[in-house]
């Protein structure tokens, strides 16, 4: 039988990494064998490409067009190594974003065209679709409130996406909105504001609500 994969997805800082890793304990925690993964990243392949993304490691500016084809790269190895293996034994499958990111943030946030990015998309992920997308929505500045606190406390520096423009971050919110009214079957539309606790009582309702 088929396992369940459910993807978390939202702009910067709205609670992704905190609620999947909930999520996957709560599962875990009535005994169920559950898998978390990451974009990109989530591979050995997956992982150094992010490093390339994420601080441009290679030590150039990576082009827009070879920004979507990297993201579209790791999630073809992870979907390959991680995510079709767990499904076919059956498990769990929690990731912390998708292919939705590539739509929004390269679609949206960049201006590609959204159909490419959707044709890309299918490419990279063959039979690997959401059963359940959970998107946590917050405003573009209390999502980055939260990041530049954890800035503050980790002393950690912005990555490249984070560092653009509010105005792009406004297209990823907007993007995400309307790939949610796009597929409402697949997508769970959850108010990612106030304390974690409650966020994470609105998503347990929301897995219990579609997979019983
Ligand atoms: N990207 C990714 C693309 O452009 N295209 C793609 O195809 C893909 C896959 C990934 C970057 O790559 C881009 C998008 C991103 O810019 P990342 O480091 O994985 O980079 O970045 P994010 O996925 O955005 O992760 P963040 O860590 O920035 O945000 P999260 O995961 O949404 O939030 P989280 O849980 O880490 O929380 C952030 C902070 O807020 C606190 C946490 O403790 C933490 O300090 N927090 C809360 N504070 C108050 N109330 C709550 N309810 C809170 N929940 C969490």
């Amino acid at each position: 039988m088929r396992g369940t994969f459910i993807t978390f997805e939202g702009p910067e800082g709205s609670g992704k990494t905190t609620q999947a890793k909930r999520l996957v304990e709560r599962l875990q925690g009535e005994g169920r064998d559950v898998v978390y993964t990451r974009e990109p990243g989530g591979t050995k392949t997956g992982e150094a490409i992010r490093e390339i993304l994420q601080y441009d490691a290679a030590g150039e500016p990576i082009a827009d067009e070879c920004e979507v084809l990297l993201f579209a790269a790791s999630r073809a190895q992870l979907v390959r190594a991680v995510i079709l293996p767990a499904l076919e034994r059956g498990a769990w499958v929690i990731s912390d974003r998708f292919a939705d990111s590539t739509t929004v943030y390269q679609g949206y946030g960049r201006g590609f065209s959204v159909e490419d990015m959707l044709s890309i998309n299918a490419f990279a992920i063959g039979q690997a679709i959401p059963d359940l997308t959970i998107l946590l929505d917050v405003t573009v500045a209390s999502g980055f409130a939260r990041l530049a606190k954890r800035t503050k406390q980790q002393n950690t520096k912005k990555d490249r996406i984070e560092q653009e423009a509010r105005a792009f971050h406004e297209r990823v919110r907007q993007g995400y909105l309307d790939l949610a009214a796009r597929w409402p079957e697949r997508f769970q539309r959850l108010d990612g504001s106030g304390p974690a606790d409650d966020v994470e009582a609105r998503v347990w309702e929301c897995v219990q609500h579609v997979h019983g």
